[in-house]
């Protein structure tokens, strides 16, 4: 319980929090082709804790739509800076919380990130996962969704494949992209299961006009595999780790 006024302190700080960022790349050309937005605490005594750890805390105690405000502000002002700089644009996506969506008000908040930081709707992507697009605390997510699409905000699927694993639901929710979980490209390409797994993936995406990113690509033998098999987005530690934005900021500098 320290550690959750601990986390109050820090929403109040504003300094021990920062947000890391994972690009994603086409895994035959390594082009940029979005990137993922990470959240960070450093701890003032206890170093870095993981947001595996402090997300399910502040969700316990209603601290969640607090730190998801926290996020979307801090990722639109990052987009912002880097309008003016040598980074590429690219849109920044940025994990949801269940919580967010019926305690706090996100498409408003939203709204008004992008309207402060003169940001088109497209430069922020939503990434929701199953469990919380089929959430029924959050009532019925189709017409949210909708909103929030019709003003230009691109969705993504975060872990798929892991949660209920019924497809039916793609078919009602206004989603553009779905992540496959890594869970799916750990073992490629020994695998069989997996690869039969990733592949159809990918067919029925490309039936529904879905892009897909692959997660958690580690090895030359997995990006290869997902090359073979048409994929177009990628992220994992085999092209870049998350990183701080300053970070991020020079390594393309020295490399674009
Ligand atoms: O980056 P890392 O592997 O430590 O993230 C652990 C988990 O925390 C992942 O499931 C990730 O989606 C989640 N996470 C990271 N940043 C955020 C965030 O800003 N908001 C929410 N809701 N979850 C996040
Ligand atoms: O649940 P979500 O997909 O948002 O979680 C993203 C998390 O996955 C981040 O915390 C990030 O640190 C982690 N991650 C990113 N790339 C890799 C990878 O190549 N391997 C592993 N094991 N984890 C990764
Ligand atoms: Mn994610
Ligand atoms: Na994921």
């Amino acid at each position: 319980l320290a550690l959750v006024s601990d986390l109050r302190e820090a929403l109040v700080a504003g300094d021990q929090l920062e947000l890391h960022y994972q690009t994603q790349h086409h895994p035959a050309t390594g082009a940029l082709t979005g990137m993922e937005a990470l959240l960070r605490w450093r701890h003032p005594r206890d170093g870095m804790i993981s947001p595996g750890e402090f997300i399910p805390l502040a969700e316990r105690h209603g601290l969640m739509a607090e730190l998801g405000a926290w996020v979307v502000e801090n990722a639109c002002a990052q987009q912002a800076r880097w309008q003016h700089t040598a980074m590429p644009a690219t849109t920044i996506w940025i994990n949801i919380s269940a919580l967010q969506l019926f305690q706090g008000d996100l498409e408003s908040q939203l709204a008004g990130c992008l309207k402060r930081y003169r940001l088109q709707a497209s430069q922020i992507g939503l990434e929701l996962t199953e469990s919380v697009l089929l959430d029924e605390r959050a009532g019925d997510m189709v017409p949210r969704l909708e909103t929030l699409r019709e003003r230009g905000a691109p969705l993504a699927v975060d872990d798929f494949g892991t949660g209920y694993s019924s497809l039916g639901y793609l078919k009602h929710l206004p989603v553009d992209k779905v992540k496959l979980d890594r869970a799916f490209i750990r073992e490629l390409p020994e695998s069989r299961a997996d690869a039969a797994i990733v592949t159809a993936v990918l067919a029925m995406a490309e039936g529904m006009a879905l892009d897909v990113v692959a997660e958690g690509v580690e090895t030359e033998a997995q990006r290869q595999f997902l090359v073979d098999a048409g994929c177009r987005s990628v992220q994992g530690f085999y092209f870049a780790r998350p990183l701080p934005a300053a970070e991020l900021e020079a390594r393309w500098a020295a490399s674009p």
